[in-house]
């Protein structure tokens, strides 16, 4: 039996969004992936935060599809061991 409801939540910083279009672009292309269950995008700290099944999508392909639509994301690290800011 599987769990459907394992979903987790994790944050992109995205580039280049100015205006509520931007906004709604990112929305919609992070929302098209599989596995994706819902997305909060900040238009002004230019991040999205986006909750998804870990077994039925990625990281890479949600900062990928939001990439393809003209804005660039990466994974906003928190707590990770790769902190370079
Ligand atoms: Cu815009």
């Amino acid at each position: 039996m599987q769990n459907q409801s394992s979903s987790i939540t994790r944050s992109f910083i995205v580039t280049g969004m100015s205006c509520g279009h931007c906004e709604k672009a990112v929305r919609e292309a992070a929302a098209h992936v599989p596995g994706v269950s819902s997305v909060v995008v900040d238009l002004k700290g230019g991040r999205a935060t986006v909750s998804f099944d870990p077994n039925a999508t990625t990281l890479t392909a949600i900062a990928a599809a939001i990439t393809e639509a003209g804005y660039e994301a990466t994974e906003a690290s928190s707590g990770g061991a790769s902190g370079h800011w």
